[in-house]
């Protein structure tokens, strides 16, 4: 029997407007990937608007959008030529207009992606760069370096790239020869921004002015922990702190920010992509004047393992609390495997350490992402939700090498197959080339889609009780509508070992089945379960929200 062990953590209610992203539902959109409205196989803006009433009826409070700008999409748009203009393959600036308003009246807010590391080669200011010169003033605003050994023919320094090879490339000067190397952290195309050059940081303030007049609620901040150098640029393994990684100087930029936020009536929010082992580090980026909130990489990290996820949970409610942040809840998004298939795996910690051919149980990984599901949108704090994970869309680890795009991919010479299998064209209906993603039947996705996700599709599981989406859709209806949910009290309960449970307020109770065996459940009412209870029994690798009937353990 299931009994309370700890007392309630007292926390406020945080229910106002003007703190929405405390408990908000964020839906993340891989524009590319989520519906095509012009008929040519690329997801856009125009589809978007037109399967807003889906995304208001899944019951998100908030979608966000990976970048929309124009941009020659060499890594899916994290690449930005210009932050005031929609690539053409997306649609207009007058549609993102529209968009942001249309989703508003559904009310959905909008976020936005900003990426302060780097912008793309094809950016006016690097192209002004390398056509200006070594020595130039236009070069400063980029990490411009003579190269070692006799003709400069080594890079500055050994530090690699996050996606394979060096984190540096020779540039050809304007008068032909072979020239100075310039940083990117990431892919070529990518070439890392000066933080200490003021016009970087008026133009990033400008650029989220541009978009918070247009009516978008927040950002969502790119590499978050990387854009500050020590521009001493040690190797690696030289001196007491990270060259680029976390430098305390940083937090500058996101104070600068916290006040441009809340220099609006409806005070902006700022959402941090913060990959930092150190939770003591990470709280530091949701100081009160800094970030509202980062996402939480450790909850998403941890293996299928009841008492992994319970030192996640606690760690994160530990973090937030000195600094009064909400925590956020993640499972997945655009960079990493799919939990249904993560977690048909041995190894379900697998994230970045990719490889192909890693022998995967989709029944037993669709089970456990369903559990945790209900896990994740009954812990106290906001919850992100990755486009497709509603509809429980595994991992495509079979696309051809010809379709793959993703840089990482390419550059590591296909040794890791890169971050496309988690991009790949939602299905929306059974019929048609694309499964109803495109406007035009004869139309096929920009990735293709396997044969198999016409059962996957919106409309086939839209009516079916039993579907991923019908369990997404009840669970946030309860979760908007359960006042224990809406709070942020939460309290461990003593279970059963492989058992997970805490409780939310007086009465709600969400339990996960990590054991093998089915195993108890206490007497209460069952507001909702991830797989079917038989004799009142929780089954294996099952979760359920309760209703408790009587008080215990008090
Ligand atoms: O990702 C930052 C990042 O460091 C990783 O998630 C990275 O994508 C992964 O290690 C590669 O295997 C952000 C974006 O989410 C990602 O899509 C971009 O590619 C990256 O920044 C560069 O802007």
């Amino acid at each position: 029997m299931t009994t309370l062990s700890s007392p309630a953590v007292a926390a406020p209610r945080e229910t106002g407007s003007d703190r929405w992203w405390r408990t908000a539902v964020v839906y993340q959109v891989y524009p590319r990937s989520f519906a095509d409205g012009d008929g040519d196989g690329t997801g856009d803006l125009a589809g978007v608007r037109s399967r807003l009433p889906y995304l208001a009826s899944l019951g998100v409070d908030a979608l966000w959008f990976t970048p929309w700008y124009a941009s020659p999409l060499a890594d899916g748009g994290y690449d930005v030529a210009d932050y005031r203009a929609i690539d053409p393959a997306f649609g207009t600036l007058a549609e993102a207009e529209a968009l942001i308003a249309e989703a508003r009246e559904h009310g959905i807010r909008t976020i936005v992606d900003v990426v302060p590391n780097h912008v793309s080669d094809q950016h006016a200011w690097f192209r002004e760069a390398v056509a200006a010169g070594p020595g130039s003033l236009q070069r400063q605003r980029f990490w411009f370096r003579e190269g070692r050994g006799a003709h400069g023919e080594l890079p500055p320094t050994d530090w690699p790239s996050t996606f394979g090879g060096p984190a540096w490339t020779r540039v050809t000067e304007p008068d032909g020869r072979p020239g100075e190397w310039y940083l990117h952290l990431f892919a070529p195309e990518q070439p890392d921004l000066n933080w200490s050059h003021p016009q970087v940081r008026r133009e990033h303030e400008d650029v989220l002015r541009f978009w918070f007049d247009r009516g978008v609620a927040g950002v969502r901040i790119d590499s978050a922990t990387m854009p500050v150098k020590d521009p001493a640029l040690p190797e690696l393994d030289e001196g007491s702190t990270h060259p680029f990684v976390d430098r305390d100087e940083v937090h500058q930029i996101y104070c600068s920010w916290r006040a441009v936020a809340d220099s609006y009536p409806e005070k902006r929010v700022l959402i941090g992509e913060v990959w930092l082992d150190d939770p003591a580090r990470f709280a530091r980026y949701l100081r009160p004047d800094e970030m509202h909130s980062a996402f939480n990489f450790d909850f998403m990290r941890r293996p299928w393992d009841a008492e992994q996820l319970r030192e996640s949970i606690a760690e994160t409610l530990a973090s937030h609390r000195p600094v009064l942040a909400a925590p956020t809840w993640v499972l997945s998004n655009h960079d990493v495997t799919r939990p249904v298939t993560r977690y048909g795996r041995e190894d379900s910690s697998f994230l970045h350490a990719r490889t192909f051919g890693v022998p995967t149980d989709l029944g037993l990984g669709r089970r456990r992402a369903r559990a945790a599901a209900l896990l994740s949108a009954a812990l106290p704090g906001s919850l992100y939700i990755y486009q497709g994970d509603e509809l429980g869309l595994p991992e495509v680890d079979d696309l051809p090498a010809e379709a793959r795009q993703d840089p990482v991919f390419l550059r590591t010479g296909g040794a890791d197959p890169g971050r496309d299998g988690c991009r790949v064209p939602l299905p929306w209906s059974e019929s048609g080339a694309s499964h109803g993603f495109s406007v035009d039947p004869e139309a096929t996705a920009w990735l293709p889609q396997p044969p198999e996700w016409a059962g996957l599709s919106v409309r086939r599981q839209e009516n079916t009780p039993t579907s991923m989406l019908t369990l997404y859709r009840v669970a946030l209806e309860l979760r908007r509508t359960t006042p224990a949910l809406i709070g942020e009290d939460f309290a461990w309960l003593e279970t059963q070992k492989g058992v997970l449970g805490f409780r939310r307020g007086e009465d709600f109770a969400c339990l996960i089945n990590f054991s093998a065996e089915p195993q108890p459940l206490p007497r209460a009412e069952v507001l909702l379960s991830s797989g079917e209870l038989s004799g009142g029994l929780l089954p294996a690798d099952t979760a359920v929200w309760l209703r408790l009937q009587e008080k215990e353990g008090h």
